[in-house]
Parts: C-alpha cells; structure tokens; sequence
C-alpha cells in the first residue's frame, strides 16, 4: 500500500504529518503526436500511480525525497534553477512555474514513490509533476483549476527537463475518470469523457525494455518537422494556422515543396487526427473492432511515416496481430521504446500475456515485462488509510 508506505516514511524523516496525494500516469487509447499540432488525443489515467506527501516545512529550503531511490535533494527557494539531479528537476520545475505565476512557495517537504515504471512510456514525469502542482494548489490555497495546474505541469517539463511536449500527458493524470477514456481537442481544450467497457476488453501493455537515448532530441525535432510543413502549407492556405486544419489533398499538392520527411510526418498527423474521432464513433457504438483496427493503423504510421517506432515495438505489434482475442495493438507515447498497447478481449488477457512472453523469450532471449491496466480517476487527496493502486 504505498500511500501508507510514502506518508510513514515521510513522518519518520521529517517528523510531522503529510499531505498525501496521488497522481496516476496514462496509456493513450490512439492520437499519438497530435497534441502539439492543435489535434485531438484519447487518454486515460491508469492505476500505476505516484503517491506524494508533502508538507510546508516553515524553512526557505525545500526537501526532496525520492523513496524508491532513497535519495534526498535539498534546495534553497531561492536557488531553484534546473540541475544535474534529473529526477529533482521535474519537481523544481513545478515550483519554477508556481513561483512564475505570482505563487509565493514557502519551504516544503516531499517524499515521493510508486509503481509508475521509469521509461516506460507510462509518462511517470507527468505524474511527477502533476503531483506535486496538485499537492503545493492544495496546501498554499493557490486556486489553480485542474486545467492551469496541467499547463503548469506541462510548462515545467518544457523548461526543466526540456522536452516541449503536449498537454496530453498532463492533462491525463489531472482530468482522469475511472473507466473512461477522455478525447480532448488540444486546440479549443474541450473534453469529453467515453466509457471503456472494462468487463469485456482489456487494455494491456507489453514493455519493449528500450528507451531510447534519442527519445527527448528526435521528439523536438518532430515538433520543428510539423511546424515547418506548416509554414509551408500556411503560405498556399491562409487558413492553415496548424496540421489540424490542413488535409491530404493539400499535402499532395505540395509534397515536393515540403519534401518527403515533412511531407511524411504531416501525412501522419493528419490521418492520426481523423483516426481519433473514428475510434471515438467507434467506442460510442460499441463498436471494439473497429477501434482495433485504427490501432493497427496508427502504429503503421508511426513507423512509416512519423518514424518513431523501433523494432522492438514492431516485432511486439506484430507478435500480438493474430493472437486469440486481440483487436488491435500500437506502440504508445513518444516513441523509440516503451510500451505496445494491446486491446484484447478479456477471456484472453491470460493466454495473450503468457503467449507474447514466451514468443518474445524465443526472439530475444530475455523477459517480457506486461502490465495489465484499470483506468482510474485523476490526480487527487489520499485521506489517511485510504487505499491506492
Ligand atoms: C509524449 C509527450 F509528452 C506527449 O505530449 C505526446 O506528444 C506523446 O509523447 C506522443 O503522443 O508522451
């Protein structure tokens, strides 16, 4: 139980009773990339989580403790700048932003751990951040809803560890709801909620156990491909402000002039965009095989075109293609390793994991790490004795 675990540990260390909060990392159903191109995504908060505990300490200082690591991170506020202590950076990061947005953040104590795998793909680092930003709200009465502390969040994680990600992981782990996957419009940032039917299909994760050292440069280099197909586009069609508005038949009608990397990566992007609001449709009706298969889809091109794949993450998809049960699989999140998302019927999940790491045993000679996942609501408070994932 790790609430208990962090909030015992917090007392012994610092001798005073926490705020407990936990905050839960996120599989995508299918809108991968699309985020930061204004488009729509389909995520879910998962109950692989990471419990806080935190405390205003009456100091200048701030007191961080990495449970799992059993690693302690002392700073002065006033010295809050990013590090050489990458896991401290995601939490400075946050306060960072607090402190940019008039907050004054007094001296603080914080211990955190949890069951999100590193390196995953499960986007610990949101739930990193999102916990913390929802702890010190709490705390200091700051009144951020949950939509500025996901844009803080995701502001941190551009400046601190220097990704310029999307709000998609942020907004996940802050705007969860427990058996529901949640389309949002990155451009407008509305919302709405789909029911995922967890008594019949399950959602599993099979670990390539890659991460990719290029995952944080190729990811930004992503971002400078879209905006320059953009820039193209936006000189023929004054409407285009983003890959959102922009169609295939436009792309094909200047394929030359963007070049065939751009040209691929819009290509994408605009079909990701159209699968979103398919596999909504789709999950509306009820309709599992078809969402199935716009997974496949998805992973195809994002191996061919957006190039982000590996071959791990193909040899898992295609590992999983054909199996009893399964309607469909991709790779999920940035890229360049993590996770393969699986959806399978739940008769199956059983057959389907012991199967897949027997094959990937053969292949690779050496263990499959899989996941099976319940969607979960978002970030919140842990009353005392309150179990969590
Ligand atoms: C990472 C990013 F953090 C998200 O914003 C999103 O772009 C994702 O990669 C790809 O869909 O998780």
């Amino acid at each position: 139980m790790p609430a208990t675990r962090i909030s015992a540990a917090f007392q012994q260390r610092f001798g005073y009773a926490p705020l407990v909060v936990r905050a839960p990392g996120r599989i995508n159903l299918i809108g991968e990339h699309t985020d930061y191109n204004d488009g729509l995504v389909l995520p879910a908060a998962i109950d692989k989580e990471i419990t806080f505990a935190v405390g205003l300490n009456g100091t200048d200082r701030v007191r961080l403790l990495a449970h799992d690591k059993d690693e302690l991170h002392e700073v002065a506020l006033a010295d809050v700048r990013p590090g050489p202590v990458q896991w401290a950076n995601y939490l400075l990061g946050v306060v960072a932003q607090l402190q940019q947005r008039g907050v004054a953040v007094p001296g603080f104590d914080c211990v955190f751990g949890g069951n999100v795998p590193m390196g995953a793909g499960l986007s610990s680092s949101a739930a990193v951040e999102c916990g913390l930003a929802f702890a010190l709200n709490e705390l200091l009465g700051a009144g951020l809803d949950r939509l500025a502390l996901a844009q803080l969040a995701q502001a941190a994680e551009h400046q601190y560890a220097g990704v310029q990600c999307g709000l998609m992981d942020q907004f996940a782990s802050l705007f969860g709801r427990a058996g529901h996957v949640v389309q949002l419009d990155c451009r407008s940032l509305a919302y709405a909620y789909f029911p995922f039917e967890a008594a019949r299909y399950h959602l599993v994760l099979c670990n390539s156990g890659v991460k990719h050292a290029l995952a944080s440069s190729e990811y930004n280099t992503r971002r400078q491909e879209c905006a320059a197909g953009v820039a193209v586009l936006g000189r023929h069609y004054p409407t285009v402000a983003s890959l959102r508005d922009a169609t295939l038949p436009q792309l094909a009608a200047h394929r030359a002039e963007l070049g065939e990397v751009v040209y691929r990566r819009c290509h994408y992007v605009v079909q990701e965009n159209t699968r979103v609001a398919q596999a909504c449709a789709a999950l509306a009706a009820g309709d599992m095989v078809t969402v199935g298969q716009l997974l496949y889809a998805s992973h195809a091109g994002l191996r061919d075109d957006y190039a982000v794949s590996c071959p791990e993450l193909d040899k898992l998809v295609a590992l999983a293609t054909g199996r009893p049960g399964v309607l469909g699989a991709r790779m999920m999140g940035g890229g360049f390793g993590g996770c393969t998302l699986n959806l399978v019927e739940a008769a199956h999940v059983t057959g389907f994991i012991e199967s897949m790491a027997a094959d990937f045993l053969a292949f690779y000679r050496r263990g499959l790490e899989t996941y099976q996942t319940v969607i979960v609501g978002g970030v919140s408070t842990v009353a005392p004795g309150e179990a969590v994932a």
